[in-house]
């Protein structure tokens, strides 16, 4: 086809990708079908086209769409044909939904004009996924297209953000939408800051503390609060405990960052404010306090928004809004506070909670060296992350599909910087690895960017390993191979004494898997030998996988299963 003679594209499909654009998406994440062609039009007909990542399930395009949203904290966009296309791709947007991230997924529809005569892969797909989005809806008409996906994209960006749904009926994708698309910047709406009589409140709660922790969640990050969060518990002189991608929040080592205490600081704190995240099972559904005869502890929940504020326990306060408007009203309202009636001159947790929960973090941190350098053979799963803090960057991504496996990676391994743990949040969806490993190394392009997979978890997606060989996508994937479903083997044998459907393969070649599919690895069996692998695969510019053969007697020691 002669370049200078191809005309632009004016059917519902293109109309959707300039509308995708004006919300500055870059990647359209997909996987094939004759429903959503007229999508892949608009996206190589544009100007410049938009890159399309084509993927090996309709799940992994899901996940790598929110990855990039969870990265940039600008919405991403999966693309599923009809039918099979939208049903695959349920477990990733139910993940987006539990997590808040902003992804739209825009579907093929089987066409109206033959509706409730069987056609192929005809499916009402709203009513499936209206549970799990902000909205999941029908566009019929090819002349609104563009208007329905500018709405799709403000909705999912909008707080709170979440997946939107968007499917086409198949005129309305092929049909002639008009010549003029959608151009131009859409713009942001500056969100609402929270009640400041609200801020006051809990500003005088924390001026009365004596015992105060501040919980920071992934929504801090989500949200570009970090900075004022920080600001916020810096001047405060706040302990902090830190969850999901608001974990770097504070650097490792900074003298507020009390993570490693958790269980002094929720079993005896007054107050536990809590930030950006649920009061859900994670947090031990929002109850604090009562340890060696510590009474109960006061709670407060802020969010981005009301209606993700608790309201399954009772609340000392809360607060809704924007968080960065948030962290900085809080800065300047708590010394107002001080030497009011009931409130001490100056914060009395600095004296003896602070230095208790600081020397609490360090001792957990110095007691954890003796097995992230361990010598055992087989191998104990935290050597592997004593080898990987060494090479880490600052910058880089660590993303974690798995059990046992990665339950020992969200405690030892304390990411620099905000946003750059990736865990599936807690949906708990075995099987993201590959999707926000594609993702990451497409929004961070200059991060070194490493995937810790269980064995178990590495079966739900590791064939995409292939689409980051197609796409000369390098990530380093480290798979913690025990051999075994260790998350569910320990639990079924603690409470019936035996367990099934729990054993893998043992020393299965998930390295050889890669090998196949055009990328490199190698497998581990001896501790001193990680480290070398870990630097081959970081060196090889190439999805490279490092199987690394640990001991299967080793259960992650789990107060709860969550369940
Ligand atoms: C899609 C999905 N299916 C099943 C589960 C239940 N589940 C949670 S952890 C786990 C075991 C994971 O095994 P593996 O990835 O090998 O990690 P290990 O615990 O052995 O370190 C299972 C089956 C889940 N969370 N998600
Ligand atoms: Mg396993």
């Amino acid at each position: 086809m002669a370049e200078e003679t191809q005309e632009p594209a004016r059917h519902g499909g293109a109309h959707a990708v300039a509308a995708a654009r004006r919300h500055g998406v870059s990647t359209m994440f997909t996987l094939s079908g004759g429903h959503v062609f007229p999508l892949y039009d608009g996206a190589v007909k544009a100007d410049p086209p938009m890159r399309l990542v084509d993927v090996r399930h309709e799940q992994t395009a899901v996940f790598a769409a929110e990855a990039t949203a969870r990265l940039t904290r600008a919405p991403g966009l999966a693309v599923v044909t009809a039918g099979p296309g939208v049903t695959n791709a349920v477990s990733a947007v139910t993940s987006a939904w539990f997590n808040g991230s902003p992804v739209v997924v825009l579907g093929g529809r089987a066409p109206d004009y033959r509706w409730g005569s069987g056609g192929l892969q005809e499916l009402d797909h709203p009513p499936l996924l209206a549970p799990v989005t902000k909205r999941a809806w029908t566009e019929h008409q090819a002349g609104a297209v563009g208007t329905a996906v500018d709405e799709a994209f403000r909705l999912a960006a909008g707080p709170h953000p979440g997946p939107v749904f968007l499917d086409f009926a198949l005129e309305a994708l092929f049909g002639d939408g008009g010549a003029e698309l959608p151009a131009g910047t859409a713009g942001r709406g500056a969100p609402a800051g929270p009640d400041p009589a609200d801020v006051a409140a809990i500003a005088g709660l924390l001026a009365r503390a004596s015992r105060p922790v501040l919980v920071l969640g992934s929504d801090v990050w989500l949200s570009g609060a970090e900075v004022a969060a920080r600001a916020a518990a810096c001047e405060l002189r706040l302990p902090v405990v830190a969850n999901g991608q608001g974990r770097g929040v504070l650097p490792p080592g900074h003298e507020l960052l009390v993570t490693r205490a958790r269980p002094v600081a929720f079993g005896s704190a007054d107050l536990v404010v809590v930030a950006g995240t649920p009061l859900d099972f994670r947090l031990g559904y929002g109850e604090f306090g009562g340890r060696d005869g510590d009474g109960p502890a006061q709670v407060v929940h802020v969010a981005d928004s009301a209606g993700q504020l608790a309201t399954h326990r009772s609340l000392a306060a809360s607060a809704a809004g924007d968080l960065t408007a948030f962290f900085t009203a809080l800065a300047s309202a708590v010394p107002a506070e001080l030497g009011r009636p009931g409130a001490p001159a100056r914060p009395a947790w600095t004296d003896s909670w602070l230095p208790r929960l600081t020397a609490a973090a360090s001792q957990a941190i110095a007691a954890d060296q003796a097995l992230l350098a361990s010598g055992a053979d087989p191998i104990h799963p935290m050597r592997i992350y004593g080898e990987l803090a060494r090479l880490l960057d600052d910058d880089a991504v660590v993303i974690g599909d798995g059990g046992d496996f990665v339950s020992y990676a969200g405690k030892y391994l304390e990411p620099a910087r905000p946003g750059g743990w990736l865990d599936p949040g807690p949906y708990g969806c075995l099987g993201t690895g590959l999707g926000y490993a594609i993702g990451a190394r497409i929004a961070r392009p200059g991060s070194p960017v490493v995937l810790l997979l269980g064995d178990g978890a590495a079966g739900f997606s590791l064939m995409d390993a292939d689409t980051l060989v197609r796409h000369r996508l390098p990530v380093v994937m480290i798979c913690g191979n025990n051999g075994i479903w260790a998350l569910e083997k320990y639990p079924m044998q603690a409470l019936y004494g035996y367990d099934v459907a729990a054993d893998l393969q043992p020393g299965c070649r998930y390295d050889e898997v890669v090998r196949a599919l055009g990328g490199a690895g190698e497998t581990v069996t001896r501790p001193g030998d990680i480290g070398p692998a870990l630097r081959r695969a970081f060196g090889a510019g190439v999805p490279y996988l490092v199987n690394v053969i640990t001991d299967p007697a080793i259960a992650y020691p789990r107060a709860t299963t969550g369940v």
